[in-house]
């Protein structure tokens, strides 16, 4: 069920994908430039109160609104007579039920900061996501939305390092896992509940099954 509610995330972010360049940066106020999502998905709503923007579209063509981008009108920092707009924040209904389900905030390059995905559309966050200058150093899983993370994955480069879990659900750390190039290398878990690691596994090295048997001398047996 999650899983296939993940996929049609993913295929729907695919579809309807803005370039990078127009998520990251706010399009000169007054003669915003045409994106191919925009012709795509038509704007069906402006609003402007004082510096706040906020633009409506509709992806599935539905006639109701699935995708709000909210905008802060600045001046542009090349031609301060200029008024920019700045993407702050945009929410998407990736399921059409009226509701968003994926809500990213950007920061003041337009690099996303922050990304809120709910899978199974059942209006609370099931993975938060933080960046830094647009890259992901961290990976929040709220399967049991209770007052801490299910488990917290952190990134270094883009690269997954560490992933700490609840996987007992008593609201603390039990089990650490370690990666190296991106691949688990070692597992920690915490078997009386004191914080700390007792027991230490060894990831299974997926080429440890194929290398012996491969390598192994027929003349060994
Ligand atoms: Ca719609
Ligand atoms: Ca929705
Ligand atoms: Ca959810």
């Amino acid at each position: 069920m999650l899983s296939s509610a993940a996929m049609n995330l993913r295929t729907l972010l695919a579809l309807f994908a803005l370039p990078l360049c127009a998520l990251a940066f706010g399009c000169s106020h007054g003669a915003p430039a045409p994106t191919a999502a925009d012709e795509a998905a038509p704007e069906v709503g402006t609003v402007v109160e004082g510096d706040k923007l906020v633009r409506t579209f509709d992806l599935n063509g539905d006639g109701k609104p699935d995708d709000w981008r909210f905008y802060r009108l600045v001046a542009d920092p090349q031609a301060p007579a200029k008024t920019i707009e700045r993407q702050e924040r945009r929410e998407m209904d990736t399921n059409f039920d009226g509701k968003p389900d994926i809500i990213t905030w950007f920061d003041e390059d337009g690099a996303r900061i922050k990304e809120s995905l709910d899978l199974d559309f059942d209006g609370q966050p099931d993975v938060v996501a933080l960046y830094e200058h647009g890259v992901l150093v961290r990976k929040e899983t709220w399967q049991r939305h209770g007052k801490t993370p299910d488990g917290i994955a952190y990134y270094e480069g883009g690269k997954k390092v560490r992933v700490e879990r609840d996987a007992t659900g008593h609201g603390r750390v039990d089990t650490w896992e370690y990666y190296e190039n991106g691949k688990l290398s070692r597992v920690g878990t915490d078997v009386d509940g004191d914080g700390l690691v007792d027991r230490w596994f060894k990831a299974k090295d997926e080429d440890d099954d194929e290398k012996p048997a491969a390598k192994k001398p027929a003349a060994s047996k």
